[in-house]
């Protein structure tokens, strides 16, 4: 209607082209990276639309060391809000993708509803939005925000009755996201994350490592039906629990192997100079899928809204050179209350995806040819020159392909519906 566009279909259809001409001098092709990119489901997780504070009637303050900061207006109040925010946000994010529930996202009719009494009654209507909607559902245990957790422990508990409650819990989420697979017709992720840990220095830290294990060993008791898939969480520290956290990432990792489940591994969760990258190529011999949460740690695990830096080009371009599309479940998970929510989801699923459509334009073939003929400065230019190849020109023709606004068009969408919708929640 009178947009003005710098992006208009004839101007597209001819960048894209010059664009394939310079990949294919390269070597590479354009239409199969797109063809490949249009493949890859990226969940969306939802707590990005309500700073982590989901629908229960008896609704905890967010703790656990998670902390949103920030008090940007017009945050979803209610499901309705949150799916249509959701909405939105796919509509300026090319592709057909998928919505990551936590728990405390459940509709209850204003009934309070125990944590071990959840069940997929409570998750219809995001059933039928994500039918709806063509969308996919990820689910994840809420292990956190709750007066059950507030000593700092839940599954390793030392108390059993403490650990009973969460162990019926993680039950609960696994047939939660079975119903998501069912009903779907396709794969469900249901990811485990627990705070548990300590301070400073406890005086054992073995003992809760084995409980931990013997409540998961019984959550997991039934296998997955088909199309459902396990992961588990593991992190390095949180805010209170600086020192010690049971469910620590060798724990989980030999966890996972061990009981052939998926580690989920997030961005934020390792040392502060530590990238996930390298961790893909050497999981890959031992694992046969893993969850990735896409995250940006500023500092400390700050759940920054993912940009196009380094550390996200290299987990894209080692999933692609390790050939493990297909075996990586990617799953956003940041929480910024101070900008708009929805331009926050945008931003980090399209720079995810820039990523992985710039990996997948990466002249791989001819990099190792040169490594494996010692050519390390031809290996390095190349690498370097990538950084300037005309890699919007491609992912603007995927946007096109998929009927979302280009380049920066989408903010005017973004100002449109903060103004008529998102403003007016007061
Ligand atoms: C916490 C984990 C976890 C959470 C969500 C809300 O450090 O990253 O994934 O962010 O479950
Ligand atoms: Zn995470």
């Amino acid at each position: 209607m009178g947009r003005t566009t710098v992006f208009g279909r004839a101007q597209l259809a001819s960048d894209y082209r010059r664009a394939k001409e310079i990949y294919s001098s390269m070597g590479v092709d354009s239409d199969t990276a797109l063809e490949r990119l249009s493949k890859i489901k990226i969940s969306m997780h939802c707590w990005q639309g309500d700073d982590v504070g989901g629908f229960e009637v008896k609704k905890g303050a967010l703790d656990g060391g998670l902390v949103a900061t920030g008090n940007y207006p017009g945050k979803a109040r209610n499901a309705d809000e949150l799916r249509m925010d959701a909405e939105k946000a796919f509509s300026l994010i090319p592709g057909k993708h998928k919505f990551n529930l936590h728990a405390i996202y459940l509709e209850s009719d204003g009934r309070f509803v125990e944590r071990d009494q959840i069940g997929p009654e409570h998750f219809k209507n995001w059933i039928a939005w994500a039918k709806e909607n063509k969308l996919g559902l990820d689910f994840n245990g809420t292990f956190f925000s709750h007066p059950k957790a507030s000593s700092g422990f839940t599954l390793s508990n030392a108390d059993k009755s403490v650990r009973k409650f969460w162990i019926e819990h993680g039950k609960r989420a696994r047939q939660v996201a079975a119903k998501f697979a069912k009903d779907l017709g396709q794969a469900s992720v249901c990811n485990l994350w627990i705070p548990d840990g300590a301070k400073d220095f406890p005086a054992d830290r073995l003992s809760p490592r084995k409980r931990l294990i013997e409540s998961l060993d019984e959550i997991f008791k039934t296998p997955a039906p088909k199309n459902a898939k396990d992961a588990v969480e593991g992190k390095l520290f949180g805010i209170g629990s600086e020192e010690y956290v049971v469910g620590s990432n060798e724990f989980y990792l030999g966890y996972a192997i061990s009981r052939k489940i998926m580690p989920c591994m997030d961005m934020g969760h390792y040392h502060p100079t530590e990238g996930i990258y390298d961790k893909v190529s050497a999981v890959a011999g031992f694992l046969s899928e893993i969850l990735v949460h896409v995250s940006r740690p500023i500092r400390w695990d700050s759940d920054h809204v993912v940009i196009l830096n380094d550390d996200l080009a290299n987990l894209a371009r080692e999933i692609v050179r390790a050939n493990m599309l297909d075996r990586v479940y990617f799953a956003t998970d940041f929480f910024d209350a101070s900008i708009n929510r929805i331009g926050a989801w945008v931003v980090g699923v399209r720079s995810l995806q820039k990523a992985l459509l710039a990996a997948l334009l990466e002249p791989s073939a001819r990099l190792r040819e040169f490594e494996d003929s010692g050519m390390n400065a031809e290996k390095l230019a190349l690498a370097e020159e990538m950084k300037t190849m005309p890699l919007g020109a491609v992912w603007n023709q995927f946007c096109d392909m998929n009927s979302v606004p280009a380049g920066h068009e989408w903010l005017e969408e973004l100002n449109k519906y903060e103004n008529n919708v998102l403003s007016k929640r007061i």
